[in-house]
């Protein structure tokens, strides 16, 4: 098919012979598997800069037909901290008490959480990313694709920035989270997708002790 739209060349950012590909990623994965879901941060602050550098490398994620559905609030305001920390532990105070079933509590006694979110007023920056279902251009909708996969994605480079960078986070989905589009003014074609603090780890941070699975456990070769 010819195509009709304009190419240009790739480049290739560097052309790594066959043991370098072993080395690098063997490397990064020693660096990521480091990476921990932290709860206990330090108030000390997290400049401007570096929160428009790690949101940039989330948007620079693969997005359905390059619609890049997503809008990211950085907030480091105290009196929106303050009102979302007050929204997010009603719900979750409603959530630990009645809403969610005994199983899940149970499954979520190893990572000792509860209805309180201190995190959200300490941490210095609160991200929080809106996936659009659809965009508005001049008052017509435009459909956006693969909405859920794109944002997941982005997500997942925004954790891996914030890691590199030397800080840490945690992914915070509060439920039902509807409270963040009303505080944060957002319009109705965006809906909060997560929550992530983001800051410097306290003193004395701790974190739950978690094995990961094996190679043998969550990968299936077909060579
Ligand atoms: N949203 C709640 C509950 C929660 C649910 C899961 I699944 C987790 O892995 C962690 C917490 C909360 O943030 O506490």
């Amino acid at each position: 098919m010819e195509k009709t739209h304009p190419f240009i060349p790739y480049q290739p950012w560097k052309t790594p012979s066959e043991s370098e590909t072993i080395q690098a990623s063997g490397d990064f994965y020693q660096f990521m598997d480091k990476r921990r879901s932290v709860r206990d941060f330090s108030d000390k602050p997290v400049p401007k800069s570096c929160i428009e550098n790690l949101i940039m490398t989330a948007a620079s994620a693969p997005s359905g037909a390059h619609k890049q559905p997503w809008t990211f609030c950085a907030v480091s305001n105290a009196e929106i901290k303050k009102q979302i920390r007050e929204a997010a532990e009603k719900e979750e105070y409603l959530s630990y008490n009645g809403r969610m079933s005994e199983e899940w509590i149970k499954d979520l006694a190893p990572m000792g959480t509860d209805w309180n979110k201190p995190f959200l007023e300490i941490a210095p920056w609160l991200i929080i990313m809106f996936r659009k279902s659809y965009d508005l251009e001049s008052g017509q909708k435009k459909k956006n694709y693969y909405v859920m996969e794109s944002v997941g994605i982005a997500a997942g480079f925004l954790i891996t920035a914030i890691h590199q960078a030397g800080l840490v986070t945690l992914t915070h989905t509060p439920s039902p989270m509807n409270f963040l589009q009303k505080i944060l003014h957002r319009p109705d074609n965006e809906k909060p997708f997560l929550l992530l603090p983001v800051g410097y780890p306290s003193g004395g941070a701790r974190v739950p002790d978690l094995k990961r699975k094996s190679g043998d456990e969550v990968i299936i070769y077909h060579e």
